[in-house]
């Protein structure tokens, strides 16, 4: 008897737009192939997890089959370009996201080796022989991560990221996109030389260079990224060590011109607007909580037969977000209350009416299926913030949005190290607590506490919140508190994340 492996499967969905169809066709797989659950990813995707070996060619054909991919969802090579969901702001999202898309195609590998790799777990004898025009024979040093948002929304957590292309409105027009490098969370417990990092503006490019900086930035990278070392060969630890004035330099090289100079923007936050809003057209979007990303019938809240009704009846999309939450979107004003009844058939409009902590929470996927986690996440955090809960409402904290995530292990898959607060699995039961992130993912956090418990989290942040709730100033955020008041010390950049 073949042994009874499982296997996770992640499906690409560029700028995290599925339609109906495919939002059915996920659904179907996941109760015929995985375990009865899709999970939202914190990069616009789907994951099926618990899929036995022998049924994994079958469940690859089949996602090809309904449009949608695998091919570059893991390697070192580009992964699933983001985009914000930002309806509400239409036209300048859609040329946004139609920007994500090119750049996603460009940069796809041509042939089908990673496809397969990550299938078979061998590397497949045609594709030594194939060169990819743009990653060469030996693909880049690491994987590499791009995102295009739209100001005032960091939803897409532009920082965190490789390459980010910053929306510039100008007049209501879009005029170009600040470019952003060397982003990036995965560290090493223990390790100071792994550190998270945030990405930092470099100039500026028109919408007719988006493809041709990707390209170049990934070129780079490509040429001198650390091919020695994995925990040395993200895009940022180039540039930390080589230093951004001599990447700038090395990247107008290559492009041939130089970037223009950064414009000013403003990212409020890196959170959802949950709830329905209409855009200019008139269409209207409804933005879902997903706890942890997982969408799961439980006994009193059927939420994932509510979604496959929805897909059934639906006419727009599905947009999946950076924050592991689903937008029902673009529903006609005439289709909305057929959309609303089955909303409420199902319990699922009032996703919303949670406390602000809870719908600015994040957790990775950590245990069961996670190899590489030390702690519980998606299953631990939800309990983790209803303890936090009772000291929120007494302190009238409910409604004020304080971004709180949790991860099984350092390599950041939550981006817990850009919260205001983050929990980071050290081993079973214990978790690493950083404070002082920005709220709208601007900041790296720092340590805090190390190895707290489950009785010590609330004991530890409930003082804090409780001194936070008497002693902030008008409008000031948790993260710059904590700061302020002296939990920790600023965190400036990735070398001093390790400093106290
Ligand atoms: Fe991740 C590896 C899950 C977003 C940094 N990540 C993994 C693996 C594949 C574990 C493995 O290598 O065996 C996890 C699969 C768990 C499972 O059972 O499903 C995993 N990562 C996830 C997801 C599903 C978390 C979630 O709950 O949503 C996210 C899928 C994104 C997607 O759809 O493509 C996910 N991972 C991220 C992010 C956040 C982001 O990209 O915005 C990060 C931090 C940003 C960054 O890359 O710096 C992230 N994942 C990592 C790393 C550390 C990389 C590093 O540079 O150090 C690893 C480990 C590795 O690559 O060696 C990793
Ligand atoms: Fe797994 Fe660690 Fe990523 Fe969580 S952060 S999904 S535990 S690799």
């Amino acid at each position: 008897l073949e042994k009874a492996f499982s296997f996770m499967i992640r499906v690409r969905v560029p700028g995290g737009v599925a339609t109906p169809k495919q939002w059915l066709e996920t659904d179907r797989m996941a109760d015929q192939f995985a375990n009865g659950t899709i999970k939202l990813t914190t990069r616009q995707a789907f994951q099926l997890h618990g899929i036995i070996k022998s049924n994994l060619k079958r469940t690859v054909k089949e996602i090809n089959d309904a449009a949608m991919d695998t091919i570059a969802a893991c390697g070192d090579v580009n992964r699933n370009v983001m985009c914000n969901p930002n309806p509400h702001l239409s036209s300048i999202h859609e040329q946004a996201l139609r920007a994500a898309q090119e750049i996603s195609d460009h940069l796809t590998p041509q042939t089908r080796a990673y496809h397969e790799i990550w299938l078979d777990g061998e590397k497949l004898e045609s594709s030594e022989e194939e060169v990819e025009p743009i990653y060469g024979k030996t693909y880049l040093p690491r994987k590499f991560k791009i995102t295009v948002a739209v100001p005032p929304s960091n939803d897409v957590d532009v920082y965190a990221n490789d390459l980010s292309f910053i929306a510039i409105v100008e007049d209501g027009k879009l005029t170009g996109y600040n470019v952003a490098v060397g982003g990036g969370l995965g560290m090493t417990h223990g390790a100071e030389a792994t550190f998270p990092r945030i990405a930092e503006v470099i100039g500026f490019c028109t919408p007719d260079k988006v493809v041709d900086v990707s390209e170049k930035v990934v070129l780079v990278q490509r040429d001198y990224g650390d091919r020695t070392d994995r925990k040395h060969a993200r895009l940022k630890y180039t540039i930390q060590d080589r230093g951004t004035d001599w990447f700038l330099a090395e990247l107008n090289k290559y492009l041939g011109y130089d970037l223009e100079p950064a414009r000013d923007f403003h990212f409020e936050d890196n959170g959802d607007r949950y709830g329905w809003v209409e855009d200019e057209r008139g269409n209207f979007h409804y933005t879902l909580f997903v706890q942890g990303g997982r969408v799961i019938d439980t006994p009193g809240y059927p939420m994932r037969e509510g979604l496959r009704e929805i897909a059934k009846v639906h006419e727009g999309d599905f947009r999946l977000t950076a924050n592991q939450n689903v937008i029902i979107a673009n529903v006609a004003e005439e289709k909305r209350p057929e959309i609303e009844a089955l909303l409420e058939k199902y319990g699922m409009h009032r996703s919303h009416e949670r406390s602000a902590m809870r719908l600015a929470s994040i957790a990775c996927v950590a245990l069961p299926t996670c190899g590489l986690a030390l702690a519980e996440a998606e299953r631990y955090l939800p309990d983790v913030i209803t303890d936090l809960e009772e000291k929120l409402e007494e302190l009238g904290l409910r409604h004020d949005a304080i971004t709180i995530r949790m991860t099984g292990c350092p390599n950041g898959c939550g981006r817990p190290f850009i919260s205001e607060i983050g929990f980071v699995g050290r081993g079973p039961g214990r978790y690493n607590l950083y404070l002082g992130g920005g709220f709208a993912g601007q900041r790296l956090s720092k340590l805090y506490r190390q190895d707290l418990d489950a009785n010590q989290i609330g004991a530890t942040l409930g003082p804090i919140l409780e001194h936070y709730a008497k002693e902030r100033s008008e409008g000031e955020r948790f993260g710059d508190f904590v700061i302020r008041a002296g939990y920790v010390n600023e965190t400036i950049q990735g070398p001093d994340f390790h400093e106290n």
